[in-house]
């Protein structure tokens, strides 16, 4: 079932990332919510490696499989990434947004890096699933997929693309989830509040581009947490800190030929929709240096 895949993938992301349980249970004590289950989650995200046998083409499968429905496509030409978010097959499900590196625009030394570790996946992991059996998809979804990396490979990967260096550890650990913010109480309903509540109680906003990214119709408005960094072993055991997974924010406008709907009658199809590639390559930037060294 998907929702046992979602739990638990939302399960180890909280055990991992500390903000997750704090933001909840800060909610919670300020009286924006009564439990966790309150809130909604606007969307996950996942990052991965573009090589034939792995990255969109194959982790998507698991959720088309679920009933996703694929959307729009975005191009990170700076980051070199690709991206795509996919519809769920029911309003109560989160959107999924999964991005992969653009392995081949990168330089000959970390390409050959990247391949040495995904080459020990010969074929297609998801073709070999049986994808109805949801804890199978559960423990592939939370597996190494290639050997622990060597601190020096980190590092030379890290230089040049922060994002190849966060999936040669993370693999497809969950990157984020996200707050629905348009749907709480007054005074939290909107990302500007939010924010405002988050900093109050010490949490650190990626500042990318403003600590609001907007989209330009002005209807998605998003805001992030800085990656919280983890203690990462590396193959020769050396301990080194790396970013983890962060914390996402959103609200979502409802779209202008529906501003006359009584508040009580607003559903998710009457709000915008989708991605927005701009506010989305600031977000990226929550697990970069310059972001996650304001805090530590
Ligand atoms: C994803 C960044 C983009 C959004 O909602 O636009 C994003 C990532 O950091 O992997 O989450
Ligand atoms: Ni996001």
């Amino acid at each position: 079932m998907l929702s046992e895949i979602l739990n638990g993938l939302m399960s180890r992301y909280q055990e991992r990332v500390p903000d997750v349980a704090a933001v909840i249970r800060t909610m919670i004590t300020e009286g924006i919510i009564h439990q966790a289950s309150d809130i909604e989650n606007d969307h996950i995200a996942f990052r991965t490696m573009g090589v034939p046998q792995l990255g969109v083409q194959s982790l998507e499968k698991i959720f088309l499989h679920y009933g996703y429905t694929k959307k729009d496509h975005y191009y990170f030409a700076g980051k070199k990434l690709d991206a795509w978010w996919y519809a769920p097959p029911a309003p109560q499900y989160p959107r999924i947004f999964i991005s992969e590196l653009r392995v081949k625009d990168l330089s000959a030394r970390a390409q050959e890096i990247i391949y040495s570790y995904t080459d020990e996946v010969t074929v297609d992991p998801v073709t070999a699933l049986n994808l109805d059996d949801s804890k199978a998809v559960d423990t592939f979804l939370h597996s190494g997929l290639w050997r622990t990396p060597t601190l020096e490979d980190f590092k030379v990967l890290a230089a040049e693309s922060e994002y190849a260096a966060w999936v040669i550890y993370n693999r497809y650990y969950l990157n984020h989830f996200t707050v629905s913010v348009h749907n709480l109480p007054t005074g939290y309903n909107t990302i500007a509040d939010f924010n405002q509540f988050l900093e109050k109680h010490g949490f650190v906003l990626n500042d990318a581009g403003g600590k609001i990214k907007a989209s330009p119709d002005g209807n998605l408005l998003q805001s992030a947490t800085v990656a919280q960094m983890l203690t990462a072993t590396f193959s020769g055991g050396e301990a080194y800190k790396i970013a983890g997974s962060y914390v996402e924010f959103a609200e979502r406008r409802v779209l202008p030929q529906y501003a006359d709907l009584a508040a009580a009658a607003v559903k998710r199809e009457h709000r915008r929709d989708g991605f927005e590639a701009g506010n989305a390559d600031k977000i990226f930037e929550s697990t970069y240096a310059a972001q996650t060294e304001k805090k530590s």
